[in-house]
Order: C-alpha cells, then structure tokens, then sequence
C-alpha cells in the first residue's frame, strides 16, 4: 500500500476527559513497529465500558484517550515480523491477546494472557508507547485497541484474521460483547440440554447469554431486568419467560426457586452489581447449580454470602471475554455467525456514521440502544 510506512493522517473520536463530549479530531497514526499491525477501521460497536470511560465510572484511565474496542476492519500494513497476518486481510482486534507463551497462554482452560490489557488502563500496547499524536500530544488507545478511529495499531498478539467474506459492520461485535455473553455460557459455564437457567440483566451481554444459551440447548432460559422494555428483545433472543424483581415482594431467588424446583442449574449476572451477584448465587440449585459473573462491579465492591452456598454444593465463576482464546477462536465465532448457528443481528439495534459518534453513546445511555454499530 502507498501509505506502508508512512505516518496516516485521518479522523479519530478523541476522549480528552470524562464527561466530555467525544471531539472528532485529526489524529496522526504512526507505522506499525515490529511485531505490530495498522489496520482501517470499517466498522465499531459502542460497548459498555466506553460508556464508563466516559461517563468517568472506570478508574485509573489516561487521558486523552481513543476509546473503542469492538471493531473490525481490514489489515493496511504490518511491521516486521509479523506472520501469519498481511495487508489486505480482514481482522477482529483483541481485547484480550494471546501471545501463546505464557503461562494462561499455554494452559487450555484459561483465556488470560500475562500481556493482557485489563485492569491496566494505561492505554498503552506492549512496546510501552502508543501510535496516536493530536495537535503534538500522545494520545492513549483504550484496551490496546482504539478502534473509533480510522485508524489504529495494535499488537499482532491482539488481532485475529478473519474470513474473507465476514461482513464487518456486524462480526464487529465479537470483538466484546457478543463474545463475552455467549461464551460465558458456552465455556464458563458449559451449559447443558434441558438444563434451567436464569440472567440477569438483559444489555447486549445478558442477550448474548441467552443465545449461547439457547445454542447449548438449555430447556427453560429465565430473563431478569429491572426494566420491561428489556423483554421483548430476550424473548426474541431466546428466553422462555421474563420476570422483573420488582413485580414481587420477596426477593428474587425465592421466585426462582419456586419456578424451577428448588433453584435454576445455572444463573448469570450480567450487569456488576454484587447484590445481584448474591441473588443469583442464591438462585441456583443447592445440590449442584453453578454461577457466572460476567458483569465487573465497581472497583471497591465486595461481594458477601454465606459460605455454607458453596459447600452444599453451589460453584461460582468468572468470566471474561466468554473464556474465548482470543486468536485462536475468534475466526471459528466468525465462521459460526456466518454459517447461522447464531444471529447476533438481534444485538444491533442502530447504525450510525462515524461522526454521530455522541449521538450514538447518548442512546446507550438512555437504554435506547442494544448496540449501535458506528461505520466508518
Ligand atoms: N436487577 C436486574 N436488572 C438490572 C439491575 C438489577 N438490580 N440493575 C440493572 N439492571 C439491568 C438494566 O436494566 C439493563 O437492562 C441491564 O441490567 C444492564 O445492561 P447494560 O446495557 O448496562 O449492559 P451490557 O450488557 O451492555 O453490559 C453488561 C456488562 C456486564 C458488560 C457491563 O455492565 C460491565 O460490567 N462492564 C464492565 C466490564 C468490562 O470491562 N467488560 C469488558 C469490556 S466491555
Ligand atoms: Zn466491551
Ligand atoms: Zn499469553
């Protein structure tokens, strides 16, 4: 390409402080360096987490910072030492690498990776410095990956290739939320045929966790939101019935356990709210249910329950990105999605141009907007 080594001018949605207005701005992108990847954005969703970014909510964030990290695009050029991946091809960037090293990285029940970006928001990729200037100050790339931008660099441990044909402007989702509900019931989880389940709180994540539901065959999926509007959408998804905790004068698991015999086999939080965590603990089978926190809790939040839930039987676990390995799964997710085994169509409820940017996060803040996707 004529621009392989040469700094990209383009237009990039800079974060220059919470609870700003995101400002679209020139941005300069530097080459990829060794072992790294530019690509062009062609399409991004808005997830959750820009939006706390945003709002201010995620702590230890650095500003200014380009935020975005559920995009897809195509490969423009790539440093030295890159194999495997060359201009020209479509990819997913990765909010959690794999460098295949490591010690999650070579353990086949974990999807961490000691180079991962979490719970480490210095905006930085894994050389220590970031690819992003704006009029002469470095900017931060959010989850090494800074997709509202048009374009990025990211590690080659933190980018997968994809299909020729994936339609970008709705895979782009696999590049979080989808992937990060769906596969928390797939993997974490393992959901089984016929089982019970319950998730609560139905953004684009709990949506998604009732699809992979749905996909392990599960036999009664039990929506749970505090709001109605969310159930028309779940049960288009998935769901079998929805109940809202406030349509009742007792707390939820006893509703729960009255529906299902004695407790659901497997239950979901899919929101960050440790109350919430405790209901759905306490919502699952004593002799044998298992629980899933998907959803992160403000950083000085405790959970608190009674140990004997867990003795008696009860498992509780965590799950990030859907216990996907990044590089080596995303492609299959792609290759699913096309082949119909999902349709995470349903997740999309708004496309907007790049530049509508602010309009899209004020309809992800109004509970409007399941997810809009941005084009580029
Ligand atoms: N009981 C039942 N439902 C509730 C309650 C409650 N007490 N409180 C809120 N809800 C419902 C809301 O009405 C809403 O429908 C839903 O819960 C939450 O929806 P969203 O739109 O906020 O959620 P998602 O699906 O977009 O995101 C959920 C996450 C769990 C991902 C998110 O909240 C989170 O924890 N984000 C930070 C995690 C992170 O960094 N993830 C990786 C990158 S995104
Ligand atoms: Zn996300
Ligand atoms: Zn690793």
């Amino acid at each position: 390409m004529a621009t392989a080594g040469k700094i990209i001018k383009c237009k990039a949605a800079v974060c220059w402080g919470p609870n700003k207005p995101l400002s679209i701005e020139d941005v300069e992108v530097a080459p990829p360096k060794e072992h790294e990847v530019r690509i062009k954005i062609v399409a991004t969703g808005i997830c959750r987490s820009d939006e706390h970014v945003l709002s201010g909510s995620l702590n230890d964030i650095k500003f200014p910072i380009i935020l975005g990290h559920e995009g897809a695009g195509i490969v423009e050029s790539v440093g030295s030492r890159v194999t495997g991946i060359k201009p020209g091809d479509k990819v997913i960037p990765l909010i959690i690498p794999q460098c295949g090293k490591c010690r999650c990285c070579v353990n086949p029940e974990s999807n961490f990776c000691y180079k991962n970006f979490f719970g480490k928001f210095d905006g930085k990729i894994v050389e220590n410095t970031t690819r992003f200037t704006c009029k002469g100050i470095g900017i931060h790339s959010f989850l090494g990956t800074g997709t509202f931008s048009e374009y990025t660099v990211v590690d080659d441990i933190a980018v997968a290739k994809i299909h020729d044909d994936a339609p970008l402007d709705r895979v782009c989702l696999i590049g979080c939320g989808f992937s990060t509900g769906y596969g928390s019931a797939l993997n974490t989880a393992k959901v089984k045929h016929g089982s019970t389940c319950a998730v609560f709180g139905l953004g684009g994540v709990g949506l998604s966790v009732i699809i992979g539901c749905k996909v392990a065959g599960a036999s009664r999926i039990i929506a749970v939101d505090i709001n109605n509007n969310k159930f028309a959408k779940a049960m288009e998804c998935g769901a079998t019935e929805c109940i809202n905790p406030k349509d009742y004068d007792r707390p939820i698991q006893e509703v729960l356990a009255e529906m299902t015999d004695d407790g659901v086999d497997y239950s979901f939080e899919v929101i960050g709210n440790t109350g919430v965590m405790e209901s759905a603990l306490s919502s699952s089978h004593f002799g044998c249910g298992t629980t899933i926190i998907v959803g992160v809790a403000p950083s000085s939040a405790k959970m608190s329950f009674d140990p004997l839930l867990i003795l008696t039987g009860r498992t509780l676990k965590g799950s990030t990105f859907g216990g996907w390995k990044s590089k080596d799964h995303i492609p299959q997710l792609v290759c699913d999605y096309m082949n119909k085994k999902f349709n995470l169509d349903l997740l999309i409820t708004h496309k907007l141009p790049f530049e509508k940017i602010n309009e899209g996060f004020k309809l992800l803040c109004n509970g409007e907007s399941i997810r809009t996707v941005l084009t580029l």
